[in-house]
């Protein structure tokens, strides 16, 4: 039998975004999949989850034709029916809603269940822009940590993933790495060999933090005044590099002020880490040469998550780390790629400018009451003022999802639950299989996966742009998200010569358009020999070493005059989370949730996969033996969940591996594959970051009761 092999790259929302390779026989299936072994970081491996792909396109519970609803809102039971017959209604009902309530009652949804350029917000902005429609802030994963990191930095970015290798000491801070950035690993693996030490600093033993050398736990939503007081030391002991500081970075003399007001022991009551051991950390810190953070943004989803990335941003470079390969901190790479996508997405289509929705305030934005859509209005920054309810424009009559789950994955689940099922409310999602937000749609319609469509991706933890060639023809009658827009506009007499563009030629003019200098040498002939392409930037690459901060004073910023414009403090403060005990009676009676990613699981993606489902068991509740026993709550024992906004049932499982006050578990299940019909997100708060308008899922008070006696 003859195969091929065919390049590709994972489409999820992960930051290793790792190249791959298809095996295809003569008929066309494929046979088995795997990671690329030239790609630098991908090195030959895909992670537990993606090495199932395969399982994911052929699963028996793929959808492989449109189809309509016939039972009521929510119910789940569709009747399938021709897609010609589908578009049709779909136009006719969208133009009705449109010339009775304007194009904004059109809400677009979506987000990462591909991060592909076209399949994500290619097709599907060049058609929401040329109807009108409201527009979608992209808010739900990590804008909060954006914003803070951008004023101390001028752009999300930082180091490359295999300069870790390089360091002598290694935070990983607020990130699961062997879970969700598993590529970074072996990076880390190299660094200790060559004697560097690794601490983890999160409120869990994760099992990142068993494979560490040293787990700092810390208490949720607190790592802002640990930044404080590890600068305080820094200032106070005179561990700064002064010579960076003088010449790459603006406001030392007033941080240098602010950071004495924060001492150890004060962040010692906050933040649960002794006084002594961060003593310890910024003494490591600063002796390191060079020392390498990674944060990810499982800390910034709190009510001063921006603030907290803005605070951490600041160390490398008072302690001068970002001179050297290994030294600096990564967040993101996203910054470091300059794609212009406007003749992508054509902004240019819109006729005229319509709201933004914040897409973590969808609940309120599927609301009739205008005071709700109002408050669902994007207002990332203190500055920005929300309209008043008479302004809050049209009810949302017409909600078009795709590459999202938000009945299970969205804050403020009763809400967004009310919402999806107005009567009133036309849906229309296209997915891959029947997922919660499936069941209440007006019509289904079927998405191809990675393997049946082209695309390009672009990742946001390393420096390689990839192509994805279809390896394999569209399982049953799914169609490409683009494939399904075009056909949209063309029912909506949308005639703009871009709904025509085939796929291919749409990605190809994208990359010929490109004029940023690190895009150069990056062809479209070159991602199709190779499939992936490093972006042009200096081999090693130091982003900070002599500076050049993208910044208004091309600075590092420990003083932002942009962040005072925006109705911040200028420099580092201290924003506390909203899930910190007030008082005693609180801290007996209440725990901290948290809600971080199952290793098996991508967000709410392949909790279908029963092979994968199988090996997370069930959802749990991790509780620490000494927060169990007063709430006389024993091994395995069936526990409700709840606060002001919902309940959900868990398993209980003690566990030493997390903070006492704390309770851990991992999302993000199916609601309907979850005992009780609910998942975490009936407890995740409505109310939004301090900064981007980002979401609060690990800022949550919870009290946890057994659903059954001892
Ligand atoms: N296997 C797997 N991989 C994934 C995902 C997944 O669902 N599953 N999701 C993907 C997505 S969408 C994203 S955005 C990324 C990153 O997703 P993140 O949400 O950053 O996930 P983690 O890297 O697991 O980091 C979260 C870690 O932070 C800890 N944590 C929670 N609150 C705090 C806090 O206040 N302070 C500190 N210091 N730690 C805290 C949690 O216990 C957890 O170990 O991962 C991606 N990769
Ligand atoms: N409690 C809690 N909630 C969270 C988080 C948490 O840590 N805790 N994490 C948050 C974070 S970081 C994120 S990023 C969000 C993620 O939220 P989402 O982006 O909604 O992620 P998924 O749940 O994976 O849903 C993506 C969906 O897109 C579909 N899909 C994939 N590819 C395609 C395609 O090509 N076409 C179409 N039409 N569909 C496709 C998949 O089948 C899947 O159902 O969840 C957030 N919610
Ligand atoms: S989910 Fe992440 S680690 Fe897994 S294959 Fe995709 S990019 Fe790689
Ligand atoms: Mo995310």
């Amino acid at each position: 039998m003859n195969t091929t092999l065919i390049t590709g790259v994972c489409p999820h929302d992960c930051p290793d975004t790792c190249a791959w390779q298809v095996t295809v026989d003569d008929a066309g299936r494929a046979l088995d999949l795997g990671g690329h072994p030239d790609h630098p970081v991908t090195q030959g491996r895909l992670c537990g989850k993606v090495d199932r792909y395969l399982e994911r396109t052929y699963h028996p519970a793929r959808l492989t034709t449109p189809l309509r609803r016939v039972g009521p809102k929510g119910s789940g039971e569709f009747a399938a029916v021709g897609w010609e017959e589908a578009i049709r209604e779909i136009a006719t009902r969208l133009s009705g809603i449109i010339d009775q309530f304007g194009p904004e009652a059109v809400l677009p949804y979506s987000y990462a269940g591909t991060m592909g350029i076209l399949q994500g917000e290619g097709m599907a902005s060049r058609f929401f822009n040329r109807m009108g429609a409201s527009k979608l802030a992209y808010t739900i994963c990590a804008e909060a940590g954006v914003a803070g990191a951008t004023y101390t930095l001028g752009r999300n970015m930082g180091m490359a993933p295999a300069d870790f290798a390089h360091a002598e000491l290694i935070l990983l801070w607020g990130t699961n790495t062997l879970t969700s950035n598993m590529h970074l690993w072996p990076f880390v693996q190299q660094a200790r060999k060559k004697g560097a030490r690794v601490l983890v600093i999160d409120p869990a033993r994760t099992r990142t933090a068993r494979a560490a050398d040293e787990w700092i736990p810390i208490r949720p939503g607190t790592d802002g005044a640990l930044a404080l007081a590890l600068m305080h030391v820094l200032v106070t002991e005179d561990l700064i590099d002064h010579d960076y500081v003088e010449r790459y970075t603006v406001g030392f003399p007033e941080l240098a002020e602010r950071a004495k007001q924060y001492p150890p022991a004060w962040a010692e009551a906050i933040t649960g880490i002794p006084a002594a051991i961060i003593r310890a950390i910024a003494h490591d810190y600063a002796k390191a040469e060079p020392a390498a953070i990674r944060i990810n943004y499982g800390l910034q989803r709190h009510a001063g998550g921006g603030m907290a990335v803005r605070n951490i941003t600041c160390l490398p470079a008072l302690a001068g780390h970002w001179r050297h390969r290994g030294g600096g901190i990564l967040l993101s790479t996203s910054g470091s790629f300059h794609l212009d996508y406007d003749s992508l997405q054509r902004p240019d289509l819109r006729a005229r400018p319509a709201r933004t929705l914040n897409m973590i305030h969808l609940g309120e934005a599927l609301s009739l009451d205008p005071a709700h859509i109002a408050a669902a209005h994007h207002h990332p920054r203190p500055i920005d003022p929300l309209p008043d309810p008479a302004a809050a424009g049209p009810p949302v009559k017409a909600l078009i999802v795709y590459n999202s789950n938000p009945a299970a994955v969205a804050p403020d689940q009763a809400a967004v639950l009310a919402g999806l099922r107005r009567p009133d409310l036309f849906t229309v999602v296209l997915e891959q299989f029947q997922t919660d937000t499936a069941d209440f749609a007006d019509y289904l319609l079927p998405a191809t996966t990675q393997l049946e469509h082209w695309d390009i991706l672009k990742p946001y933890g390393h420096h390689y742009l990839a192509l994805n060639r279809p390896a394999i023809a569209p399982v049953g009658q799914s169609r490409p998200n683009s494939a399904i827009f075009r056909g949209l506009a063309a029912a909506l007499g949308y005639d703009d010569p871009c709904f025509a563009e085939p796929d291919e030629a749409i990605l190809r003019q994208f990359v010929a358009s490109q004029t940023h200098p690190t895009l150069q040498g990056i062809t479209w002939q070159r991602l199709c020999d190779q499939g992936f392409a490093r972006l042009h930037l200096p081999d090693p690459y130091l982003p900070f070493a002599a500076g050049n901060f993208p910044t208004p004073s091309g600075k590092c910023e420990f003083f932002s005059a942009r962040a005072q414009a925006d109705g911040y403090d200028p420099l580092p403060t201290w924003t506390p989370p909203i899930s910190l005990p007030a008082s005693p009676a609180e801290e007996e009676a209440l725990l901290q949730c948290i809600s971080p990613p199952a290793h098996n699981f991508l967000n709410s993606s392949f909790t279908q996969v029963d092979r994968l489902r199988g090996r997370e068991g069930e959802p749990l509740l991790f509780i620490h033996p000494q927060d169990a026993a007063p709430r006389g709550i024993v091994e395995g024992m069936r526990v409700c969940v709840g606060n002001e906004f919902g309940e959900v049932a868990l398993a209980a499982h003690l566990s030493p591996d997390i903070l006492p006050g704390v309770m851990l578990t991992h999302g993000i299940w199916w609601r309907k594959l979850s005992p009780d019909g609910r998942n975490i997100n009936q407890v995740t708060p409505r109310g939004q970051a301090d900064m981007g308008g980002g979401a609060l899922f690990y800022d949550v008070r919870v009290w946890v009761q057994p659903l059954q006696p001892a």
